[in-house]
């Protein structure tokens, strides 16, 4: 204090309000590489990062891994801790606790656990920051996003997950490895269940203002003698390979959450594939929640299309929503 003084002449008090403040609620391997993109990419003024009780040595180890290199990134501001006092304001709060899949194991076997944990976090966000949009990562994140939902009361409209976001990512750069062009050339997605069940839009995709179907009518279909659907199975096995290969999964779905959090504060009005309340839309009745393309800004889904889809695709977007269905029906609210 005494050199400050000397150093400098205090000209006023600082009042800090929040502003572009961002929380982010676990810090395994998804938390820290969705903090890192959005440290690194300049997104957020203020990160806060929360952690469970048992693990403030990781926690800690972690927020001063990410300071020592502040010097390097556009101006933000990074702490932790497990007290959720220290989130009040965020405009969006990210939650990525939870069990992950083990080898084998599906992304829907997962519910029980986590939707313990969402009874936990999810009040005590809203608590602090009753005006946030909630991401979710967690998986099953369909029917956590819901969970989510109907636990923090807020408008539907601000509790987004991240839903295929990153299957269409996935998609996007397998279709632009098969031509030679760059993943964002790719305009095309995926939908329904961020999981075994999603569903390609074949009849949509598009590169250079051309739709690929016109060139090739079979594509995706099982008569297509150059096999494009195993783009698609890939992109659901993908999670599976990547696991077995290194244990978990973390780069692209932490690119994810940057691109996603970045286009919300900077109110982009962008089209993205989110996990979103989709009752009334493509014959869906009840609450349920599961992708398709939105406009999002600042205070969270705007507008969604329309997707015109062909017989095969409707009914495997049924399909998807009934998968979701039946883990919904396990949850206890
Ligand atoms: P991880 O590395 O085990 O990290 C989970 C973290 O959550 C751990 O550090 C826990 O300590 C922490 N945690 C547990 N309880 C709490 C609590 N009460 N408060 C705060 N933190 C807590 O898992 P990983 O980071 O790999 O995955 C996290 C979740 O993201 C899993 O459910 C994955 O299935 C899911 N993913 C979702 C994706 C998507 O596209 N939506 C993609 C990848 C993973």
């Amino acid at each position: 204090e005494k050199t400050r003084k000397e150093l400098m002449l205090k000209a006023s008090e600082i009042h800090s309000t929040p502003h572009a403040k961002v929380t982010v609620v676990g810090l395994g391997a998804v938390g820290m590489a969705g903090t890192y993109g959005m440290m690194i990419q300049g997104v957020a003024s203020e990160l806060v990062l929360i952690e469970a009780e048992h693990m403030t040595d990781k926690l800690e180890g972690e927020v001063m891994d990410l300071q020592h290199g502040m010097t390097f990134c556009r101006n933000v501001n990074i702490v932790g801790g497990s007290d959720y006092s220290k989130t009040a304001g965020s405009k969006v709060c990210v939650v990525t606790a939870g069990l992950r899949q083990k080898e084998g194991q599906t992304r829907l076997e997962l519910i029980q656990g986590n939707a313990q944990l969402f009874k936990k976090i999810i009040p005590e966000l809203v608590k602090y920051s009753p005006d946030c949009t909630l991401i979710i990562v967690s998986n099953p994140v369909d029917v956590l996003t819901w969970l989510a939902w109907k636990i923090s009361k807020l408008p539907w409209q601000r509790v987004i997950g991240t839903g295929t976001m990153l299957d269409s990512s996935r998609f996007r750069y397998y279709v632009s490895d098969k031509l030679g062009v760059s993943p964002n050339s790719v305009h095309g997605y995926i939908i329904g269940e961020h999981g075994d069940s999603s569903v390609p839009v074949w009849s949509g995709l598009n590169v250079g203002g051309t739709r690929i179907v016109e060139a090739n009518p079979d594509i995706g279909t099982e008569k297509d003698d150059e096999n494009w659907n195993l783009i698609h199975k890939d992109v659901v096995e993908s999670a599976g390979t990547i696991i077995k290969k290194k244990g978990y999964t973390s780069w692209a779905i932490g690119t994810t959450i940057s691109h996603l959090v970045h286009n919300i504060l900077k109110n982009t009005h962008s089209v993205l594939p989110l996990s979103i309340n989709v009752k009334g839309l493509y014959g869906i009745k009840e609450d349920m929640f599961l992708s398709n393309p939105c406009v999002i800004g600042e205070n969270g889904i705007e507008q969604i299309f329309k997707l015109r889809l062909n017989a095969e695709e409707q009914s495997k977007l049924q399909k998807s929503a009934d998968a979701i269905g039946e883990v919904m029906k396990g949850v206890k609210l």
